[in-house]
């Protein structure tokens, strides 16, 4: 294992709050973006583990406004980059040099560019920095079967080797999660997307063995996100209940 302390602070987290609900941001309107993300860590702070920021914000704000956000809430929140990396090496420690030192506390790769060359420079700058490290195995939508779902085995198997944190996989397609529970064990963190606007119900990753689910839109464009936050918990709790029974 990595020993990322991103995995631990966020299972601490999730039990402080005892929330499963990973907030994905990416609205990218500048420095609306900033204050609304802002607005937001400051009002869902008892009812969010952690906060996933994607491509659009981050290309929008800059990485110098995020990161005083991302510090400024360190306390509060792990906060995960989603960049979905998928260069080579060198490239790859550059950019989580500067997403690390920004303050993210881990990083989404793509796993289908291998580890020679490719997701090393992630795991060396990683284990160097002490932080985490996240590989998509599977992803929400129909066409992660063209390419991805024929391997997803192997990208498990990489996570494993390498000793990544967790692993994204779609609460949209509820047996690969199962799967990749049953082959991982409680060695990997499994985060789902693809709850909510993108049709799964509440609660579907977690029913299927996952930790976290990753939830946008549902909650940033919510009339009331702190009262779509907690109707989302009171889900989670009742799936949680019945997983321990
Ligand atoms: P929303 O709940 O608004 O659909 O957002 C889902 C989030 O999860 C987005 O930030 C997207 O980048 C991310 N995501 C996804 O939807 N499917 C995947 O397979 C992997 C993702 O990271």
């Amino acid at each position: 294992m990595l020993e990322s302390g991103f995995r631990r602070r966020i299972l601490e987290k999730a039990f402080e709050k005892e929330s499963r609900i990973v907030l994905a941001f990416d609205e990218h309107n500048g420095e609306e973006a900033v204050s609304r993300l802002s607005a937001l860590c400051e009002s869902l702070c008892e009812h969010v583990a952690g906060i996933k920021i994607g491509l659009p914000t981050m290309l929008s704000t800059g990485l110098n406004s995020l990161s005083r956000l991302v510090k400024r809430f360190n306390e509060d929140y792990v906060f995960i980059s989603d960049v979905k990396m998928a260069d080579v090496s060198h490239v790859n420690s550059l950019t989580s040099r500067l997403l690390y030192e920004a303050g993210f506390d881990a990083i989404i790769s793509h796993g289908f560019i291998g580890y020679e060359g490719g997701l090393e420079g992630l795991f060396k700058e990683a284990k160097r920095l002490s932080k985490g490290v996240i590989i998509v195995v599977s992803m929400s939508h129909p066409g992660s079967r063209d390419f991805i779902d024929p391997v997803v085995g192997g990208l498990v198997q990489t996570a494993l080797k390498h000793g990544a944190d967790g692993v994204v996989a779609p609460a949209t397609r509820l047996r690969i999660v199962e799967e990749v529970r049953k082959t991982a064990g409680s060695s990997l963190l499994i985060l789902t997307p693809g709850v909510g606007v993108q049709g799964a119900p509440y609660g579907a990753g977690l029913s299927a063995g996952a930790d976290f689910e990753i939830i946008g839109r549902s909650i940033t464009g919510s009339l009331n996100p702190v009262e779509k936050a907690l109707e989302v918990k009171r889900e989670h709790g009742r799936i949680l209940a019945q997983r321990a029974c």
